[in-house]
């Protein structure tokens, strides 16, 4: 069998979001919910020092570039750079500035997120998404961040805005299979914050999008108007609202099947990965393939991974990606990148079991141990090529 080509130009990388490697995110929602201080499920545990990405994210790009990667997904943070309401800190922006300048020394195109799933506290304890105020309040902090921003081609605006919606209602718990329903005016409001920050950072040159977490809804025969139904509050209404954007984040990790009455358990012989999810390589193709019918906007996938503790596990679920992204490039989809979740090992929201990282690091010294999947998708990159298995 033939390599499986990418066109010259193809961003290749991989994303993180604050929260999850820098470590001591005090000022956020999510640590003062970790710490019993906020409303919200007990988690496991907390985030803490996460992998000190904060002091250590230049050594965690070298690693990138040195591998072969082209690009840097991270997300600036917004409780760090507006800890309390009004009080802009200038040395949290120089701080993700020469994250940004220091990603183009290394040779890294960087995607820079404004909103990836934390708040400042005071923005959470003035109603956060509940209230019609968090419109003007996020628009106010992407002005702040524009000085972040100068140069920088890519800005995802607010990540997985579906996941956001689906839960922002707290008294709404979980299903054991499935998502809740994303919360109509939460949803309302993303847009809306979304559509203005969109026109803040096109002021500044850079092209604006937001990415979103598709499912794959798999609909048994007969229940596609189930399945239809069923994604749209959960998945599709955001891809709708990308029309207009310059491009869109599709993320993908499994899939879920439709019958007649919605979400289908897993099988019980099906594999799965360290987050319980069924092994599925081929979702994000899925992902891909709906976003393009709804919108038409190029693509660049955002988020892509596996929670594994076997890194040759996650070589070939990256592969079984690439060949669906590759599919959908030969029918015509107009997909642009690929930045893998994650560059590093991290905090999953409550838990550091689930390892996603192409970088591992040991958690009494921080020292960063790449593993082979590093290597592997680098080495793909470098070539824009991808052999056959085997
Ligand atoms: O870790 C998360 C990330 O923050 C958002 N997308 C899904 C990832 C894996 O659950």
């Amino acid at each position: 069998m033939a390599d499986i080509r990418f066109p010259d130009g193809f961003l290749w990388g991989a994303s993180t979001a604050a929260h999850q490697v820098e470590g001591n995110n005090v000022n956020s929602d999510w640590w003062q919910r970790e710490h019993g201080h906020l409303p919200g499920a007990p988690v496991e545990s907390p985030s803490g020092d996460a992998a000190d990405s904060f002091h250590r994210y230049p050594e965690d790009m070298k690693l990138l570039a040195d591998a072969g990667l082209n690009s840097y997904r991270f997300s600036v943070e917004w409780a760090r750079i507006e800890p309390e309401e009004g009080f802009v800190s200038r040395a949290m922006l120089d701080h993700y500035r020469r994250m940004v300048d220091t990603a183009y020394e290394l040779g890294l195109q960087p995607m820079v997120t404004l909103h990836h799933f934390t708040n400042p506290v005071w923005f959470a304890k003035a109603g956060g998404w509940l209230t019609d105020a968090a419109v003007d309040r996020f628009a106010r902090y992407v002005e702040a961040v524009l000085p972040v921003l100068d140069g920088v081609d890519l800005v995802c605006t607010i990540n997985e805005p579906n996941m956001v919606s689906v839960l922002a209602d707290p008294a709404v718990g979980f299903p054991s299979i499935g998502l809740p329903p994303g919360v109509p005016h939460v949803t309302d409001r993303l847009i809306a914050a979304h559509k203005r920050a969109v026109d803040v950072v096109r002021g500044v040159g850079s092209r604006a999008g937001w990415s979103i977490a598709t499912q794959a809804y798999q609909p048994e025969p007969g229940a596609e108007h189930v399945a239809a139904e069923y994604g749209w509050s959960r998945e599709d209404v955001f891809l709708d609202a990308a029309s207009g954007d310059d491009w869109v984040g599709v993320q993908a990790y499994t899939r879920t099947r439709i019958g007649p009455d919605g979400p289908l358990p897993i099988p019980e012989n099906a594999e799965r990965t360290l987050t319980g999810w069924e092994y599925y390589p081929p979702a994000i193709g899925d992902g891909i393939r709906n976003s393009w019918a709804r919108n038409g906007l190029p693509v660049y996938v955002t988020e892509n991974g596996i929670a594994t503790a076997d890194d040759k596990r996650r070589i070939d679920y990256t592969r079984g990606a690439l060949e669906a992204v590759a599919a959908t490039m030969a029918d015509g989809v107009d997909v642009r990148g690929y930045l893998h979740w994650s560059a590093l090992d991290n905090y999953e929201w409550g838990s550091y079991r689930p390892t996603f990282g192409l970088i591992g690091w040991d958690p009494a010294t921080f020292e960063r141990r790449p593993k082979p999947s590093l290597g592997w998708l680098g080495e793909v990159a470098r070539r824009g090529a991808m052999p056959p298995a085997g």
